[in-house]
């Protein structure tokens, strides 16, 4: 299969996370996709080609335009205020208050996200960009017939939402691409988020939605990040009910615990019968992932990659999570070899 790459991914590289209360190195640093790279380039997986510029508006069909504008613009303002550091919200508006937004950059950053997970230097928000273009150029090569592309995409894209950024997301890259199929005549897409954590920026969009169906396997909301969304129960609202499968799994599930809800995502997904499936592709679940507590291996990414295969569908896999770095090119291109060996 073809994969989509921009080397613009490394001007996103900022200094600090929290983690267990203590400020880290980031995990989500700009060596994850130099290693996936090497990876497609070592296993001969297909060409690798850099997206064309869709521009902003297929953004904006999934993001609110407040929102896109407020990250194009965000770096330049805080620049102008003589800042130098990552950019980092701190504070959001509690419980039962209906936000107005604010007008100063502290405020604005709040309003604009969930976390302070998602911080912002000089060239976030055109790695950004040129990442959902990534996914863009993926999704429209499928929309012309490939059987399956990969978007190689940095940062990751699940946790961001129609209008707020966190987690190390700040456009939801598979949700673009889902929407853009949409656009462009499909009727059902299905998107199955294998990462280790709950899509939940993927969800809320698509959640009152019949359209897109989405189905998580995660670690359970009661002990891992995001901490909020992700209980099975959350199953879609309005003309979205029922669209919408959480399997929120224990700590130290291996493949086996993990398999199984495969199996059921994957039952699920078949009934639906979408013209392309997304696969929101995160290996964080893999055994000695440094922030993530499952206990998948590496050959186990290889059944994975032909589970999927045997659903017959046009096939867009979008790079998410994984930051064990040194295995994570063996990981998430294991999926994708062993997907085409049996298509
Ligand atoms: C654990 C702290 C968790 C934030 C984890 C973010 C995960 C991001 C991701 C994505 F795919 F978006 F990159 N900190 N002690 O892997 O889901
Ligand atoms: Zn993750």
């Amino acid at each position: 299969m073809r994969t989509f790459y921009s080397d613009t991914h490394r001007l996103h590289h900022c200094n600090a996370e929290l983690n267990e209360g203590q400020l880290m190195p980031c995990f989500e640093m700009p060596s994850r996709a130099d290693m996936v790279l090497d990876r497609v380039k070592h296993t001969k997986l297909g060409q690798i080609l850099e997206p064309d510029d869709f521009g902003l508006a297929p953004l904006m069909r999934v993001h609110s335009e407040q929102y896109v504008k407020f990250l194009e613009q965000a770096w330049g303002r805080w620049a102008e205020l003589g800042r130098e550091h990552d950019m980092l919200p701190l504070a959001w508006p509690p419980r039962r208050t209906v936000a107005r937004c604010p007008e100063d950059i502290d405020g604005q950053l709040g309003f604009y996200s969930f976390d302070a997970g998602a911080p912002m230097n000089a060239g976030t928000w055109q790695a950004a960009y040129h990442g959902a273009q990534v996914a863009l150029f993926a999704q429209a090569c499928i929309a012309k017939g490939d059987k399956a592309t990969f978007a190689l995409c940095r940062p990751p894209g699940h946790h961001a939402g129609i209008d707020y950024m966190g987690g190390y997301c700040y456009l939801n890259n598979a949700a673009i691409a889902a929407q853009a199929l949409l656009d462009s005549g499909a009727g059902r897409v299905a998107v199955l988020d294998v990462d280790f954590h709950h899509g939940n920026g993927t969800q809320d969009i698509f959640y009152q939605r019949p359209d897109v169906l989405f189905a998580s396997i995660h670690g359970d909301p009661r002990n891992e990040y995001p901490c909020f969304t992700g209980y099975a129960d959350e199953r879609g609202e309005g003309a979205g009910q029922g669209f919408n499968f959480n399997y929120p799994l224990p700590p130290g599930s291996d493949w086996l615990t993990w398999s199984r809800a495969l199996g059921d995502a994957m039952r699920v997904i078949a009934g639906y019968q979408p013209e392309t499936l997304i696969v929101s592709l995160g290996v964080d679940t893999f055994k000695d992932d440094p922030i993530s507590s499952f206990k998948l291996d590496s050959d186990d990414y290889l059944r994975l990659g032909e589970q999927i295969a045997l659903l017959g569908l046009p096939t867009l896999f979008v790079m998410e999570g994984g930051y064990a770095v040194e295995e994570i090119g063996i990981n998430a291109v294991n999926v994708l070899t062993a997907f085409d060996a049996l298509r």
